[in-house]
């Protein structure tokens, strides 16, 4: 049995991860108009709804606050990290380790991969590790699988998200975290490429109510198991009802329209 099977960040077979690692992916910006929300508390807060399965924090946010919601919250532990003040070749070095997020209380490990980029080899090599690891303490694994590099024209093709999905079964993840890719076919098609594995849409920037509940609802349709989302939740006024009406679509098959 893979640890994902009987694992607290699924729930009737879905997931709904909180990503809350802007902070250092995109930095502070990302929380104008919602500066309340730097304090992590608030997200914290807010992955206690029941439709969050689990929340996606780096370590500092894990060592500062996970202590306080340890009991109303799982922890998906995200190990690797950059800036966008970066502006290299796109490469996330890994900044904790699995041991320490286990120590840490973590239901899951996260891990962002960018294949194509130059390091991929690195990156790759910089994985194995910590799948290994997080099979030794009985932790799913999620990749967040983001193409990118010289070669990656369109980082959103069919091809290159149904790549990217596969990948996350071939390096041994067990949900894999991509970006949709435009049409449903294609989503359908990742899907399919992913095979055993469960494949996450990304949120993504934030849209309307109507048009993100339509995406999630037509990933969903075509086998999606969940989704990994941040700013098209805590960047809204009220995540909270965002929150119940996801719980309705992700979990219960619900319509756009019903929830709406
Ligand atoms: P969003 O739902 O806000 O898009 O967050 C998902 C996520 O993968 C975050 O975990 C990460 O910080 C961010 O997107 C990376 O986005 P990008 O690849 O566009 O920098």
């Amino acid at each position: 049995m893979r640890p994902v099977d009987d694992s607290p960040i699924v729930r009737d077979d879905k997931t709904l991860v909180l990503a809350h690692d802007h902070g250092l992916e995109h930095g502070p910006k990302q929380f104008s108009g919602v500066e309340e929300r730097l304090d992590p508390r608030e997200v914290f807060e807010m992955a206690t709804h029941d439709a969050v399965t689990a929340l996606a924090v780096g370590k500092g946010l894990a060592e500062t606050y996970y202590p306080s919601y340890e009991d109303d919250v799982n922890l998906l532990a995200k190990l690797n990290g950059s800036s966008d003040l970066w502006m290299g070749d796109p490469y996330s070095p890994q900044n904790w380790s699995v041991d320490y997020a286990a120590e840490l209380g973590a239901d899951a490990i996260g891990y962002t991969i960018y294949p194509g980029i130059n390091r991929e080899p690195d990156s790759f090599e910089d994985f194995r590790p910590v799948q290994e690891a997080a099979r030794d303490h009985d932790l799913p694994v999620a990749m967040w699988s983001y193409p990118r590099g010289q070669a990656v024209k369109d980082h959103r093709t069919r091809d290159i998200i149904a790549y990217a999905a596969r990948l996350g079964l071939e390096l041994g993840a067990d949900f894999t975290k991509v970006k949709y890719p435009r049409s449903k076919e294609a989503m359908a098609h990742a899907v399919d490429a992913a095979a055993d594995n469960r494949v996450l849409l990304s949120g993504g920037s934030k849209t309307s109510d109507r048009d993100f509940l339509e995406l999630v609802a037509d990933c969903m349709d075509v086998g999606v198991s969940g989704l990994a989302v941040g700013r098209n939740v805590w960047q809204r006024e009220d995540p909270y009802d965002i929150l119940d009406k996801l719980d309705s679509v992700v979990f219960d098959g619900a319509a756009a329209d019903d929830v709406l």
